[in-house]
């Protein structure tokens, strides 16, 4: 394949560009987003399914605008303004998003992605599936887009499978030994983890596989959940078109044909260091 040079979208697509339209009109917390951004869709898609008021306010990441720089100090989205205090405050960190977002529900619209705080043990399982995904998973999908050549791409790509299928096994044992945990559980509903993994297997589906031939391991539990998940209205809504992902992979986003210096992610990875 080759670099054709196209440039990463500024604005949402699809369904994505529906909601952000729907929540243009100033609230309490603002959602500073980058349309391409899967940190971003946690933080969006946990917004959705708590049913907290919010506004979309996207900006260019690369660009590094000071209203973004006042809200997130390395100039990363995801980042929440909060204007209800005086002067705003704001967060920044997609997992620390969720966090919040999770503990303002607890008061607010009394939803949760968390087991009932009453099963400790099943909160636990949860953070472990958290804790898998953010350690290897997410940095595994960086590596595998990133890698150049052929041997890099096939370790890459085994890496890649490998945390799919622990993070299978982690939900697997969820259901043995607690019922189950988010929607791997038949009847389930969407749960933190999903949240966690979504944006970047829904990623993985389509840039992996057009970039890098990647097809996601087999197994029919797996095949389902991530339909279930893929099609859920709070995940779905936050996602764009396909071409917006493909595009923004290839350009600025330049993990596909990993041109140098132009994403934070990128450079971690390609020096070999945590992930910002
Ligand atoms: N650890 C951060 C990572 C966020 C992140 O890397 N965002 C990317 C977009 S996907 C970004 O803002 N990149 C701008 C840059 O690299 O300068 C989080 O979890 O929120």
């Amino acid at each position: 394949m080759t670099d054709t040079g196209k440039s990463y979208h500024k604005q949402c697509t699809g369904e994505a560009l529906q909601t952000a339209q729907r929540h243009a009109a100033d609230e309490d917390i603002t959602l500073f987003a980058g349309c391409f951004c899967p940190f971003v869709q946690r933080g969006w898609a946990a917004l959705e399914y708590l049913g907290i008021p919010y506004k979309v306010h996207e900006v260019d990441p690369y660009k590094k605008p000071q209203e973004l720089l006042e809200v997130s100090p390395k100039g990363l989205v995801p980042a929440l303004r909060l204007s209800n205090y005086t002067p705003p405050r704001a967060l920044n960190e997609s997992t620390v998003i969720m966090d919040f977002l999770e503990d303002l529900a607890s008061t607010s619209t009394k939803r949760t992605l968390l087991p009932p705080i009453t099963d400790p043990y099943a909160r636990a399982l949860v953070r472990l599936q958290s804790d898998h995904i953010n350690r290897t998973l997410v940095p595994a999908f960086y590596r595998y887009l990133q890698a150049q050549d052929p041997t890099a791409q096939i370790t890459g790509e085994k890496e890649f499978k490998a945390a799919i299928e622990a993070l299978v096994a982690l939900f697997e044992r969820a259901d043995k030994e607690v019922g189950g945990t988010g929607l791997w559980k038949e009847g389930g509903e969407l749960g933190w983890a999903d949240i966690m993994v979504g944006p970047w297997l829904f990623r993985a589906d389509k840039v992996l596989k057009d970039y890098r031939r990647f097809e996601m391991p087999e197994g029919a539990k797996l095949t389902a959940w991530l339909k279930r998940l893929f099609e859920h209205p709070a995940f779905k809504c936050t996602c764009s078109t396909d071409e917006l992902y493909l595009d923004s992979y290839e350009r600025q986003v330049p993990y596909a044909f990993n041109r140098p210096n132009t994403s934070q992610v990128a450079n971690a990875i390609n020096t070999g260091r945590g992930l910002p």
